[in-house]
């Protein structure tokens, strides 16, 4: 059994104990400690500290294999990766790379199936047209995706935010069963967004869903105000809200074939000073919903937050 808990206690603690997939604090530092543990550099708010939590029912083994990071039971694997400042430098060819590392890391581990990827990157939105840092992230990992004979039908859900620190992340969950990986018909899919977008569309699906050990779960990619390819709602947080919402109800109806409910929020707020009015308008609709809330920068400009979904 997999499950997602915001946390404030010490990240010591939380790793010293083996059923700890992973642990993700809150922190700005984005750089390899130990297996187990992955700083992503996205922070919170303020105090108290609060860290994102991945556990599992069955013990976990934890080991690193090269310089990609690892934490597994018998039935999934969880595989964390990091670009130092200078790799950030070259964000195309060393996505690339960590991408290929975490691949074959993965299929050496005998794990055949990534289901979910977040991609933590610095300075995300820097650069103009094409040469935009995402963008070039973008094509490495395309590029990773077709040599490792990953198609489109194949793409997990995904998140991919920037961060404030030093350094970037890549991590990924993998398991031995086919997961079920979905569009949203509102939206274009993103590995087909047009050109304008960037030389490689992003490599992901609006949401997979999977079973592991009888236990169903569906992962809702990071989530925006896209309708088509368009941003909505330029300047309006609230309208974002709105299209966000709207997108992440679409799929928990069409994209959720066990119906399973929503259980958590990660939400990514670009300027502070929005996080209380998200947070409001976000608990007087999902009550129900535990949220975690972060500073980060989304990987389109004009794009205030981003929301994604953890259901069981
Ligand atoms: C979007 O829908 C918003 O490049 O992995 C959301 C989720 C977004 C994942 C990714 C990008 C990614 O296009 C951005």
């Amino acid at each position: 059994m997999l499950r997602q808990q915001f946390v404030s206690t010490p990240v010591k603690e939380v790793l010293a104990d083996n059923h700890t997939l992973a642990v993700m604090p809150l922190a700005k530092q984005c750089e390899p400690f130990e297996a187990g543990m992955i700083t992503t550099g996205l922070e919170g708010l303020a105090a108290p500290a609060v860290s994102e939590v991945w556990t599992v029912s069955q013990p976990t083994e934890r080991g690193q294999t090269g310089n990609t990071y690892w934490s597994k039971t018998s039935e999934l694997i969880c595989l964390a990766h990091w670009l130092s400042k200078d790799e950030c430098e070259n964000i195309e060819q060393y996505t690339q790379k960590a991408y290929e590392s975490v691949l074959s890391v993965m299929n050496e581990q005998g794990f055949t199936h990534p289901f979910r990827f977040w991609n933590y990157l610095p300075a995300i939105n820097e650069g103009t047209g094409d040469d935009e840092l995402y963008k070039k992230f973008c094509t490495g990992r395309l590029k990773a995706f077709e040599n490792a004979g990953l198609t489109p039908a194949n793409f997990p859900a995904a998140s991919a935010l920037g961060h404030h620190s030093d350094g970037a992340v890549v991590y990924l969950f993998a398991c031995n069963q086919t997961p079920q990986h979905f569009k949203n018909t509102k939206q274009v899919n993103a590995y087909e967004y047009p050109r304008q977008y960037g030389i490689s569309s992003p490599s992901f699906a609006r949401a997979t869903a999977l079973t592991l050990n009888d236990v169903n779960y569906l992962f809702i990619s990071g989530t925006a105000s896209i309708t088509g390819h368009q941003t909505l709602g330029e300047n309006d947080l609230e309208k974002q809200l709105e299209v966000t919402q709207s997108n992440i109800e679409h799929l928990l109806t069409n994209a959720n074939p066990e119906n399973l409910t929503l259980s958590t929020f990660k939400v990514y707020v670009r300027h502070p000073a929005d996080v209380a009015f998200t947070r409001s308008w976000l608990e007087a609709r999902y009550p129900g919903v535990e949220m975690l809330f972060t500073i980060a920068d989304i990987c389109r400009k004009e794009l205030l937050v981003e929301i994604e979904c953890f259901c069981i």
